[in-house]
């Protein structure tokens, strides 16, 4: 029988099949190849003679991605979650992930939170960028039930994790969007002081308004440095087709004449901040470089 892992507790595997949710152990064999099953995996199971209700995962499916924070495999897209204020938008972070998730191949829909907060024309100024960048946006608000919908018919179809600094309403929106959820949410207060993430677990979750969602520990910070240096341009989905016009073919786009990529900064095509990171962190690739060759 096929089924997905919904749900993993200290070596027990709970999948789900077309008609009913196993808990499972894994095979030994899995164990000493070092395979861990991972909650999204895709796997075949043999159900127990004595209990109808138990099982036993035989096969994994190939991965088509893997993530390691949170662990959970085959998932296909990422809503990063930021907040409009409280805590204020870092867009250096979050030009940071929107690269790695391009470097992982993981599609992106950003989700700027709690516009209940903020004025109308700061939020269009974030929209803005972020358009601009090829990215699809939803302003929302999770305490005063703004774009929710918008938000619900995004996840139809799709494996997602929720992204973004602790703080920022992840687990907030994803019980409005499955009331009932009643994911833990953490006192602001507290959070923004101490940056103390409240949700610890991870577990696929099924929409009744469909696709499936892990509510994941938020993070802040997340290493660049697993991107090579003439790899991140690519993963700045904006720069593409300007840097088809740099004179040189390994352009970074820094120093170099004939940049196209400059060009577009210059006449506003490619936005300022978008450009600031992408130095940024191409300062922090050479450096970590340099560090690496000693
Ligand atoms: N004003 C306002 N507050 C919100 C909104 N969404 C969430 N909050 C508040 O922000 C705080 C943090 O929300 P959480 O949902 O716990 O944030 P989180 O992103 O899940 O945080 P971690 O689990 O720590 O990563 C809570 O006090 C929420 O009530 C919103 O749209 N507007
Ligand atoms: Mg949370
Ligand atoms: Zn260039």
């Amino acid at each position: 029988m096929q089924g997905i892992i919904m749900k993993a507790i200290a070596g027990f595997y709970y999948v789900k099949t077309a008609d009913n949710l196993y808990e499972c152990r894994a095979r030994g064999i899995f164990k000493n190849r070092k395979i861990t099953p991972l909650v999204g995996d895709k796997v075949t199971i043999s159900v127990d003679e004595s209990d109808p209700t138990k099982g036993r995962i035989e096969t994994i499916e190939d991965r088509s991605i893997e993530l390691v924070r949170p662990p959970v495999a085959n998932v296909t897209q990422a809503i990063i979650v930021f907040s409009v204020a409280q805590p204020d938008p870092n867009l250096n972070l979050l030009d940071k992930l929107l690269a790695i998730c391009a470097y992982r191949g993981l599609k992106v829909v950003l989700c700027f939170n709690k516009v209940d907060l903020e004025n109308a024309s700061f939020i269009q100024s974030l929209e803005t960028i972020y358009e601009h960048a090829g990215y699809k946006v939803i302003p929302t608000s999770a305490t005063n039930h703004i774009e929710i919908d918008a938000l619900k018919a995004v996840l139809k179809d799709e494996i997602s994790v929720f992204a973004g600094p602790s703080g920022v309403g992840k687990s907030s929106l994803l019980n409005e969007i499955q009331a009932g959820m009643q994911l833990q949410v953490g006192s602001l207060s507290k959070k923004i002081n101490r940056g103390k993430h409240t949700t610890r677990h991870s577990e696929l979750i099924e929409l009744t308004s469909g696709g499936m969602v892990v509510d994941t520990p938020g993070f802040t910070s997340m290493d660049i440095t697993e991107i090579e240096i003439e790899s991140l341009s690519d993963c700045f989905l904006e720069f593409k087709q300007p840097s088809e016009s740099c004179r040189f073919n390994n352009c970074l786009h820094i120093n170099e004449p004939h940049c196209g990529v400059k060009d577009a900064v210059k006449n506003g095509a490619i936005h300022q901040s978008r450009y600031d990171s992408y130095v940024y962190f191409i300062n922090a690739l050479e450096e970590h470089r340099r560090f690496k060759s000693w």
